[in-house]
Parts: C-alpha cells; structure tokens; sequence
C-alpha cells in the first residue's frame, strides 16, 4: 500500500509506531528501517520482478505476506533456539489434516500488528480486501477434526507451549465443491498453483522412509506395487504458527513426498533415466492428495502409505531432535510427548517401538515402557464404520517389522488378559488387535489404546460412552488411561478476527483479556440486564447479517433479507447429523404457510452449506433435496419473502468466518450419541447465535453452561436412542402425526422434484422402510416444538438479547486455551517455556 504519510525523508526511519512494536521481533542480527510500506513496495518489486503497472492483487498478498513473515522471522528462529537451550519438553501433534484456513489476517491480528496495517491501508480499504482474498483457503483437513488441530495450533503457540504440528503437505486439500443442478460435484482444489509465501522448504532436513512397496501411475492412477521395495524422502516444509502477541512462534512442519536423488542417476544407464524420472514423479504422488473422510476410502492402499509416512518422516525427525539434545533413550518421556489425532497416525505405536528396538538396541520391556509414556491418542468418533481396521496382509507386504511387533503386543496382550480375567477367552477375542472373522484387520484403535498411557475423547457424553460401550473391554483393563479432553476452539479468529464488531463492543466492556483468558467472559454475564450492552450485541449482529447478505450478493447473486433471522446448519453432510432433520422442518414450515397464506410467522431464511463425501450417496441426495426445497420455495409465491433456503456451495473456514457472526440460530441437531463433540457449536455460542439441539456431544456442555432458559435443547436422549433402537419405528410416526405424515407425502408426491420423478424415493426407503436408522421422525415432533418456543423467545427483542449475551458470557470454557491447558498438565506433563 502506498501511504498518504509517505514523504522525503520518511522512508529512512520506522515510525514511531512501527518502530516500538517491531522491537519485540527484531531479535536476531536484522533490524528493519524504513516504514511498513517500504517493506511491502520492496516485496512487491523485487520478489516477482514486476513493474507496478503490471501488479495485480495476488502480487498484493504475496507481498503482504512476505512482509508479515519478514517481521517474525527472527523471532520464529528464536523460538526453537530457546526451546532447544532450555531443554523444555516438546509436544508433538501428529495429525493426517490441518484445516488451517486463511494466515494472512490472523497472523497480523495474531502479531498485533493490525494497528498498522489499519494505518497502511486507510485509504486503500478496497485493494486491502481484494488482497486477502488472494489468499487460497489451506483446505488440508475435511472437517472438524482438521479444523481443531488448527485450533491447538494456535492454542498451543499462545500458551507458549514448545509445540510443534507435524502433518502432510497435500497439493490438493479437501475438494472444492460446486452445485449443478442442485448436484454436489467435486472439484479438484489446486490450492498450491501458486507459490505459498507461508511455507518454508527445508530439503537439508529431509528424512528417508523405507517401505516394501514402490508406487506406480497406471492410466492416470497411482497404484502401489508390492513386493517392490523402495526409499522415499519425506522434505520437511514448516509453517510460522504465531501466538496471541507474537511471543511464541511454533511450527507447523508438513511433509511431501520425494524419491531421494540417488535414486535417478548412480546405478541407472540413459536409457532408464526417462523410467527412473518416472518411478519418481509416482513417489511425488503419495502426498498429492487428501482422501475425503468416507468409510468407503478405508479400501485405499494409498490412504495406509500416506498414514505410515507420516508417523515415519515425523518420528525420525522428532528423535533425531532427541538425541541432538540428550543421550540418553530412556529420558524419552520425560522430554518428549506425542498426541495422536485419531487413529490416522497409530503406526507411531510399533514405529517408535521399532526404532527403540532395533536402533536404540533397547530390549521389549523397556522399549514397551518408554513408547507407552510418549504416546497418548485421541478418539473422535464411536460410528463402528468410521474406526479404522488395516488390512493384516498390506502390513504383512509393506511393513513386515511392524507388523512382527503389532503381533507380539498383540501375544503379551492376550496374555495379559488371561491372567486377569482367567477362562474369559471371549475377552481375549474381543479386545485383541487383530479382527479375525473376514480377512485379518489390525484395528488401530486397539492398537493405539494398548500402545499409549492416554486415551481421550471430546466430550464428557463422547468420552463415557467410549469407555462404557464402544471399548468397554480395554477400559476395564486400563480404567486409569482413560479420560475426557472437551474441545474447545481459538477465540482469535473465531471471535477477534471474524467479528470485530462485537469483539469491540467485548473489549470496551470489560477490556481485552478475554483475548487470552476467555474465562474472563463471564464478567459480561450481568451486562445482560444492560441496554447499552443489549444494543451493542444486537448492533454488532446486524452488522454482521448486514454484510454477508451483502457480500452473498456479490459473489453469487444471490439476495437474503438481513431482517429476517438467519438460522444455519453448516457441517460435513452426514446422516447422523441430521440435515434432512432440518429440511424435514422447513418442509413443514413451507406446508402451514402454503395451508394458511395469513399464518403470523417471522420471515427467516435458513442456511446449509457443507460438503459429502463424493462415495456418500445418501449424503449427496440430502445436498440435492435441499437445492430442490430451495428452489420449489423460491418459486412459491405464497411463501416468498417470508421463507428461504439457501445452500452455500463449497463450505471452508473462510465461509465459516463469515456466516457464524452473522447466524442468529444455530442448528445441532445430530441422532444423540452420534457427534462425538461438534466444535462449530462453539463458534456460535461465542457469537451470541442461540442454539436448537439434541442432547448430544458438546452441546450438552454448552447448555450445562449457558443454563437451559437460554437454550433449546429437544429429542430423544442417547440413553433413550439406544434403549427404544429395538422397537422403534418410523411409520408410528407417519401414521400418527399428520404434518409429518403430509410433510413425507409432500416429498414423495415430488412436489419439490417436479421434473425428476423418484429422485427422492431413497429418502422414503431410509426414512420409513429401512428403519430410519438415525431416528429423524422420532424427534420432528420435538424439533418443532423447539423451533416454536425459540420464535417466541425471538419476538421479544430484549429477552432474545438477553439470552445472547448469556450465551457469550458463558462461553468461556470452549476456548481451545482451556483444552489445551488440560491436555498439557494432565497428559502432557508440558509447560509453557517463553520465548524472551
Ligand atoms: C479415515 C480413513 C480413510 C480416509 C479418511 C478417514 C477420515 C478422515 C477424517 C476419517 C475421519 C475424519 C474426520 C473426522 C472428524 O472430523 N470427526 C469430528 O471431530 C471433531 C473434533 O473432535 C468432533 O467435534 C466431531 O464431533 C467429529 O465428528
């Protein structure tokens, strides 16, 4: 940006500003003169060679970025070497995903150095925005999972904590995806055709991987070839994760794949150079792409490369930290911890096993002891389809040393429950790692349960029915590793950065602690009495509303009433989250207008987005009767103006950003039992949105905290799910509730399928003949009931203000700072080593 102060002379000296905050990260050799934008036009210049008639705004943002990097540079470097002198504990973050979104606004507000970029773009507010929105998505996770190790990232780096992330450098992230004819269709997401200022090659640090498979592209395909067997290279690329102040700055280190270099030329003559080179691009391909999260992809022999990679470059690249800094293998716990996201990264079990074996020379016992202490696992779902089970025979071809000591745990395992539960050979069958009706599965949970001293789910509902039913086995055997971790998510972008509005209207109440200690919140909680306070929560959401219709106008056309109330269902499709619950809703609401064109309701327009994996039929076909519903509903003249249905294509964290301040609803609305947390149920709650819920995950916890008067909560229970599973069924529903019944019938009269007879018979078959498996018309009646009482709260402003700012001032608990916190006192033994 070019800046109106700008004049002869002032190039040579930081200003004032600049200057005092630019101190705290000039602790290295460079020290930076001039102001903010000659560090910007000499990007802006130099970096692409351009002349500024040429520049356009994607040169912006990589100018902008390479400034903001610049400013931390010195201080990232500093970091390390201080964790590295202090010989702090390090935490390692093993996850397949890192749903980080955009860095560019969170890392100045992150930085604080908002106030002058604020300054630096005064006047050039318009060229500002279409700058950052240059910036690609970093789509490298599929949903929540992804989204809340992005979350500790920054949690983690806030906190001071010498934590580091290790995942995979996808070329293409999550797929992008487009509506055609109310279609989900998937999109390649290309997201790394430009270069990315954020990463940091560093090939002097690259690691080797040896496998017992090579890789092969076969028409078009990457296929892996058995009993071939090869070295990859895993090249380190690390990201700058900045915490709240800039004090911190950790890493986030993603490994892509390469074959090593010795591998094309030594031993190969001209003529096999073209197929060496080959051989090569296939080995670049292994960390080409994310696999959608879909249990049908549990069939890919990549997605098990991919995993094993990443457990391989991260830990060869963790001990070799290690051992630069201590000798000695069995202080291994003491300074290093591993938490595993999920069972993505569980082959971490018998690799740190196998490098303490048979490198370290160290016997079983200890090895054993020392792994166990280093390892702790997290647990993000109880759906039996969605735990992972490898195949006994791809260990047995790819990683035959892993799988020799995957089947020795598994011995003295047995033996193990043998001696404590004598004769209960059921016992022995059922907690075993290793699935033996069908062809032979490792299941990974075991794996990582049996291999850690640490087992965590997400919530208090999620984490008891983990132990009580889903592996009630192995909890009984090991009562004491089992835990509860409530997620939580980072209030800097979910509240700082992506509604400035109320943040503001936060800090001028009770100042800007909160930022860091979101406990602080509470303070708020009488200022619900106070109209000044009511006034500015109501003004920050209209604002909010206000420029998302605006900005939803200019993307797509698309035109929304900012007056009336925006009620939002944004996540993965899935059936156990119930979005065809919700449509099942509006159905309803759609049938009383059109039954009774007079009927007094407030105009609302309700909001879908997210993405279904592209083998989910059932899920696709939901995304498709929404288009449909929002369609038939637009063309309705009874209804137009007082009800809406918009599907937002390509739901992403930027998307997120945006609708979440502006939702006044928020819809959790899963079969209880089924969402092992949710943590966009946080985001609202932090944005004042009053939820609609089941009593399921964290929301529980939510209305625990908000206190029931500002919440509703509907449906069945998950104790009740469970019990009424047998005998429950879906046609008592349609025989006896008549908007029910008609809503069905509506459906399947294709009312809202007008050209496309039967596309919706599926939904029939699953919601009435298959059973219903996830209970929608139990809990219809319940929803709507829920849904009446919420639009009288609504008609009264002031108590709908009231119940808003409860909500916010209740929040303080989801902050990821809490989660963290927990996790580093209670599983980590980590605490915070500052960066001076
Ligand atoms: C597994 C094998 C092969 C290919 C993909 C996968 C795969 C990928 C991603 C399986 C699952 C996922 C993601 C799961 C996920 O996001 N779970 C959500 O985690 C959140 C954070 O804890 C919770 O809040 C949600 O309740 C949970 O659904």
């Amino acid at each position: 940006m070019g800046s109106a102060r700008t004049g002869p002379g002032r190039d040579e000296q930081a200003s004032p500003r600049l200057a005092e905050l630019l101190e705290q990260y000039e602790c290295g050799p460079i020290r930076f003169t001039g102001t903010a934008d000659a560090l910007y036009e000499r990007h802006l210049m130099f970096d692409n060679v351009v002349a500024s008639a040429a520049v356009g705004p994607r040169e912006r943002y990589e100018a902008a970025a390479r400034s903001v990097r610049d400013v931390l540079s010195q201080r990232w470097l500093r970091t390390e070497r201080t964790y590295d002198r202090r010989k702090a504990k390090r935490v390692y973050y093993l996850s397949m995903e890192f749903l980080l979104g955009r860095s560019l606004a969170d890392n100045i507000l992150n930085l604080r150095l908002d106030p002058i970029v604020q300054e630096a773009i005064r006047d050039h507010r318009a060229e500002w925005q279409a700058l950052v929105e240059e910036e690609p998505d970093a789509g490298l996770g599929n949903g929540g999972l992804g989204r809340l190790a992005a979350c500790f990232l920054d949690s983690m780096a806030t906190m001071q904590l010498p934590a580091m992330g290790y995942g995979l450098r996808y070329e293409y992230g999550i797929f992008r995806q487009v509506i055609e004819d109310g279609w989900q269709r998937a999109k390649p997401d290309n997201w790394l055709r430009r270069p990315d200022p954020w990463e940091v090659a560093r090939p002097h640090e690259a690691v080797d991987v040896r496998l017992g498979c090579s890789f092969e592209v076969r028409g078009g395909t990457l296929g892996v070839v058995m009993d071939r067997p090869s070295t990859l290279q895993g090249i380190p690329y690390d990201r700058p994760v900045v915490g709240y102040g800039g004090k911190n700055i950790n890493t986030l280190r993603l490994w892509g794949a390469a074959a090593p270099d010795a591998f094309d030329f030594a031993a190969f003559s001209a003529g096999e150079l073209v197929s060496a080179l080959a051989g090569r691009l296939s080995a670049e391909s292994l960390t080409r792409v994310l696999y959608p999260d879909d249990s049908t992809s549990m069939g890919q022999g990549l997605r098990f490369v991919q995993e094993y990679f990443l457990v391989a470059c991260s830990l060869a690249d963790l001990v070799r930290r290690f051992r630069r800094g201590n000798g000695d293998w069995r202080s291994l716990p003491d300074q290093v911890a591993i938490q595993l996201n999920d069972t993505h990264p569980a082959m971490a079990v018998p690799e740190l096993m196998r490098i303490l074996l048979d490198e370290a020379g160290l016997g079983w016992e200890e090895a054993w002891d020392l792994t166990r202490r280093t390892l702790a696992y997290t647990n993000h779902t109880l759906l039996p389809e969605a735990l992972e089970k490898w195949p006994l025979r791809w260990f047995e071809r790819l990683l035959p040393r892993q799988l020799e000591i995957i089947l020795e745990i598994d011995r003295r395992l047995a033996t193990e429950v043998r001696a404590r539960f004598p004769g209960d050979e059921g016992r022995v069958l059922r907690t075993g790692l290793i699935e033996t009706d069908g062809d032979r599965r490792i299941r990974m949970a075991h794996l990582a349960i049996v291999g850690s001293h640490s087992t965590n789910g997400v919530a208090a509902i999620h984490s008891e029915l983990l132990r009580k039913v889903t592996v009630r086995d192995l909890a009984e055997l090991y009562p004491e590793r089992f835990g509860n971790k409530t997620n939580g998510v980072t209030p800097r972008r979910w509240l700082l950065l992506a509604n400035p509005a109320l943040a503001g209207s936060i800090t001028a109440a009770i100042g800007d602690r909160w930022i860091t200690d979101l406990a602080e919140l509470e303070r708020l909680a009488p200022l619900a009495e106070d109209t000044g306070f009511r006034d500015a929560v109501h003004e920050a959401r209209r604002r909010a509303k206000a420029s998302f219709a605006d900005w939803l106008k200019a993307t797509s056309g698309v035109v929304v009433d900012p007056a009336s109330i925006f009620d939002s269902q944004v996540k993965r499709i899935h059936e156990y989250k119930r979005q065809l619950l919700n449509g099942l809703r509006i159905v309803i609401l759609y049938g009383r207008l059109r039954e009774n064109p007079d009927l007094e309701m407030a105009p609302r327009t309700f909001f879908f987005a997210g993405k279904a994996a592209p083998a989910y039929e059932p899920a696709k076909l939901v995304i498709k009767f929404l288009n449909n519903l929002a369609g038939t509903i637009d063309g309705d003249p009874c209804v137009r103006g007082r009800l809406k249905l918009v599907f937002l294509p390509e739901y992403n964290v930027s998307l997120a950003e945006r609708l979440i301040p502006a939702s006044d609803v928020s819809n959790q609305i899963s079969t209880a039992g089924y969402e092992a947390s949710g943590t966009s149920n946080m985001k609202f709650m932090m944005n004042g949105a009053i939820t609609i819920g089941t009593r399921d995950g964290a929301t529980i916890e939510m209305a625990a905290a908000a206190g029931d008067e500002n919440f509703f909560l509907f449906g069945l229970t998950a104790q009740q799910v469970a019990d009424s599973r047998s005998w429950y069924s879906p046609w008592w529903h349609y025989a006896h509730e008549p908007e029910t019944r008609a809503a069905l019938d509506l459906i399947f009269s294709d009312h809202f399928s007008r050209y496309e007879p039967g596309a919706f018979l599926p939904l029939r078959h699953a919601l009435l003949e298959a059973g219903d498996r996830y209970m929608h018309l139990a809990d219809l009646s319940a929803y709507l009931d829920a849904d009446r009482r919420l639009l009288e709260a609504h008609a009264d402003r002031d108590r709908w203000a009231r119940m808003a700012v409860a909500n916010i001032a209740h929040s303080g608990r989801f902050s990821s700072d809490r989660t963290i916190a927990e996790y580093a006192s209670e599983i980590w033994q980590a605490s915070p080593c500052p960066v001076p």
